[in-house]
Parts: C-alpha cells; sequence; structure tokens
C-alpha cells in the first residue's frame, strides 16, 4: 500500500479499499472502450461522514478522485486512467423514507436505476425517466449526468425529477440543495449547478427524487420507412395528431445487427432503410383508432412501408426491445460515438446535410445512425473495421468530427445532448458553450473544488 493510501486506511478505519488487478480494471472505466484503466485504488464509502474523511484526506495528499456510479457513462466520464483514487458509491444504495403526499423519496446515490422503478411501482407510482442501462446505472450517476433516454419526449431529463440533493463539495462542504421543496426562489440553486457537472465540483451523497403516476399501458408502433427525410415527415404528421410519450428512430444496419444477435425475429416480411418506434401517451387506448389513422395517411404519402402496433403489454415490450438493444450490439466493434443534438424544427435540414457529410467521408467504415429523434437528438455511431488498430480508428473518427462539429455549430445544436462530455468530448466544449460560459465553468469549479481533485480533466481541459 502506497504512504497516502496507508494514511486514508489509518484515518478511517472501516473504509473499503480494494486494490486487486480485477477491481482497478473493472472499476476504472466505464462503457467508453478508449481509456485503459489505472486508477490508485478504489473506495467503497458506506457513509457520508466517509465520503467527506475521503475528501479531507484527497486534499491533504492532492489525489484526485473519481466518482463511480454505475460506469454505463459513454464519454469517459467516470474513467480513471491517471492514479486516481475511484470513490464507488454501491455501498450506498439504501432507498429512505418515502413521502406519499409530495410522491419524492430519499435515495443514496448508488441505488439502481431499475430498483428505484421497482420501488415506485411498488408504491403505485412510477419513476419515468429510463433508458437501456437502468439495470446497472445508478442515480448519482443520472444526476451528475443529467441523464435522458427514451422518454425525454414526455418526461423530461433527470434534472426534472431531483427535488433535493445533498451533496460534499470538493472542499468538503456538506451542502443540503433545496430540501425537497416545490418552491424555493431564494437565489442560485445549486442543485441544478451539480446535476450534469459529471463530478467536477463535488459528490451527491443524496437525493430526493421525484415520483409521479404511472401512465396506463401504452401502446407502441414500429413502423418501416423507404428514406432519412420521411423520419420527420411521419414525425409531424404523429406530433399534431397524438400526444406522444416517446419518438424513437433506427437505420436498418442498427436493425441488423440487433438481429445477428438472434435474440428478436425480423419485425417485418421485407427490410426498410429506416425505422420509427412510437409511443402513445394516450390513457385508456382512446387515441389507438387515431393512431391507425394517422398511420393510414403516413402510407398514402408513401413515407411508411409497413408497421405493426402492439396487441399487448407483452407485445409493446417486444417492439421497444428492436430500439434498446442497439447500443448493446454494436458494442463488440468498438464504435466512436457522438450524440448530437439540434433543435427539433432544424432536424430535417440538419440530417440531410449530416448524411451528405459523413457518406462523403466514411466511405470505409459502417455508421450507424438512431436515436431519440423526436428530442432532435441523434446517436451516430461508426464502428471500428476489426483489423484497424484503435489509435488510428480514432484519429480517423476525430478528423471528421471536426466537420461534424463545425455543422452542429451551423445549426445552433450541441455536441453532447444526453451522454455528457468527460474525456471523449473535452476538446470540443466549445462548440457548444461560449468562451465566457468556459471561463465561468472555471471559476464555479474552483469555488466548489479549490484544490481541482473533483474528477480533474473531465469536462473541462
Ligand atoms: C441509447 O439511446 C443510449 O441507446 C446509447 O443513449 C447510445 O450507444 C449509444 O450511442
Ligand atoms: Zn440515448
Amino acid at each position: 500500500m502506497s504512504p497516502p493510501l496507508a494514511r486514508l486506511h489509518q484515518t478511517l478505519p472501516q473504509l473499503v479499499l480494494r486494490t486487486d488487478e480485477d477491481s482497478l480494471r473493472h472499476y476504472g472505466q466505464d462503457w467508453t472502450r478508449y481509456y485503459p484503466p489505472a486508477p490508485l485504488a478504489i473506495a467503497m464509502p458506506a457513509t457520508v461522514a466517509e465520503v467527506q474523511g475521503i475528501v479531507r484526506w484527497a486534499r491533504e495528499h492532492k489525489v484526485a478522485l473519481v466518482p463511480s456510479g454505475g460506469r454505463t457513462g459513454l464519454s469517459g466520464g467516470a474513467v480513471a486512467a491517471n492514479g486516481e483514487l475511484v470513490v464507488s458509491f454501491e455501498r450506498m444504495n439504501r432507498i429512505g423514507s418515502f413521502d406519499r403526499i409530495a410522491r419524492t423519496v430519499q435515495c443514496e446515490p448508488g441505488v439502481v436505476t431499475a430498483a428505484l422503478q421497482q420501488y415506485a411501482a411498488d408504491k403505485g407510482l412510477c419513476y419515468p425517466v429510463d433508458f437501456a442501462s437502468s439495470g446497472s446505472s445508478q442515480i448519482g450517476g443520472n444526476i451528475a449526468t443529467n441523464a435522458g433516454g427514451i422518454k425525454v419526449i414526455r418526461y423530461g431529463m433527470t434534472r426534472e425529477w431531483v427535488a433535493g440533493l445533498t451533496v460534499v463539495t470538493g472542499a468538503g462542504e456538506l451542502l443540503e440543495l433545496n430540501r425537497g421543496l416545490a418552491k424555493n426562489n431564494t437565489g442560485y440553486d445549486f442543485r441544478h449547478l451539480f446535476i450534469g457537472s459529471e463530478g467536477t465540483l463535488g459528490f451527491v451523497v443524496g437525493a430526493t427524487m421525484r415520483l409521479t403516476l404511472p401512465p396506463a399501458p401504452q401502446a407502441v408502433l414500429l413502423l418501416a420507412l423507404p428514406a432519412l427525410a420521411d423520419v420527420m415527415r411521419v414525425f409531424e404528421v404523429f406530433r399534431e395528431g397524438i400526444t406522444l410519450s416517446a419518438f424513437e428512430f433506427f437505420s436498418d444496419q442498427a436493425l441488423g445487427h440487433v438481429l445477428a444477435r438472434g435474440h428478436l425475429p425480423p419485425p417485418f416480411e421485407a427490410r426498410a432503410p429506416f425505422y420509427v418506434l412510437l409511443e402513445l401517451d394516450d390513457p385508456a387506448h382512446a387515441g389507438d383508432a387515431t393512431a391507425l389513422k394517422l398511420f393510414e395517411r403516413c402510407l398514402e404519402q408513401g413515407w411508411v412501408l409497413d408497421g405493426v402496433m402492439s396487441l399487448s403489454l407483452q407485445h409493446a415490450r417486444e417492439l421497444w426491445a428492436y430500439r434498446e438493444s442497439i447500443s448493446e450490439s454494436i458494442t463488440p466493434y468498438t464504435p466512436y460515438k457522438n450524440d448530437i443534438a439540434v433543435n427539433i424544427s432544424r432536424v430535417p435540414a440538419f440530417i440531410a446535410s449530416l448524411d451528405a457529410l459523413l457518406a462523403a467521408n466514411y466511405p470505409d467504415f459502417e455508421v450507424i445512425w438512431y436515436g431519440h429523434i423526436g428530442d432532435g437528438n441523434l446517436h451516430i455511431n461508426v464502428l471500428k473495421p476489426s483489423a484497424l488498430p484503435l489509435e488510428a480508428f480514432r484519429d480517423a473518427c476525430e478528423q471528421v468530427n471536426e466537420q461534424v462539429f463545425a455543422l452542429v455549430r451551423d445549426f445552433g445544436g450541441s455536441m453532447s445532448a444526453e451522454h455528457g462530455v468527460g474525456l471523449l468530448k473535452r476538446d470540443y466544449l466549445s462548440v457548444s458553450r461560449s468562451e465566457q460560459e468556459i471561463a465561468l465553468m472555471r471559476s464555479l469549479k474552483s469555488a466548489f473544488d479549490p484544490d481541482g481533485i473533483m474528477n480533474p480533466g473531465k469536462l473541462l481541459v
């Protein structure tokens, strides 16, 4: 054990510390596979007092700290590649007091998203922020990254569901932010600074999460489309005619990778270039007939080739599986990921330009299109040819990215919609944020984290 680690153990004898190779590798990386993990050790606090003790120790010994939740992030925000101490919250995973009147519940940061969803369901309520990684992602990480997902169009991002936060700042202070209140106009709301700060200001050690009434089981439609340009035509027809809780799209290449795993049958007799999955937000299925009429209108226009509507909850889940399995099914290709967004009204023009740009620049790489197109959010994954070394592949993708981001900038969009900035996108922050904003971000960081120990090198260079 290195002298600083021995000192940590001496100061906090109950603190679980791991230094074995497997743990260093496991906890030192997230789902981004570009950075070899090299942490100093893994700390697993069980109490807020231990978290504060870790921060005090880190300030004294000038050791960088990396917060670690479910490590399902895709931008390297939870990577420890430079001898940092990883602080894993998996032992702080209790769901605490529930307030039925306020419809809130207190969570420790290590509560897994699916556990909160299940807890809410057991109380006859719902935690509606949802994504494919809800079985592993944790509430603390969701807050640190302001995670989005598949229902943002209806329920918003994690930010909307955080009624209160308890944090330990990089200076070791314990702050209670907003105390679960619905109204609290008393100046700067630091809660919102911590949401999406990617662990650069401090640790989330507790959260009061909002819950809501569960939606009635909703119908899901999966539609086959002849062209990318039709995705937004179909969106406009449905958006005008009915309330949606999801509007997702994916390309036939994406479907091909999902089907190749052999878990799901092809959804249609014939394949089509693109697919749209939409979920209705429609109590008691009153709008199912309307949805079918809207579908027929799209069919007449030639914007849709085929379609299927769920007949049961199980069937709806099966249709969702085509969309939700994409990310996992392309993981073996070490994809270079882009998670970009533009204002929804600009999506048609943006995807036309982006399509032309990617086709011209990636003649030899497979590019997979999918995403939360109803939020103007595209996930562009470029798959690595197996023979190409990772470094060379990444360099090639970063060169093309200069142009992709120039386009994003021209369209007034964002270079990271929901995956955060982390390590992977930190050099591009100025695509989305002005120089003045970045300078203010730095000042805020030094106010909350005077020694620069909190997840250094992430988000800000
Ligand atoms: C999704 O929408 C996730 O499935 C992952 O945000 C996206 O892997 C990706 O690019
Ligand atoms: Zn996504």
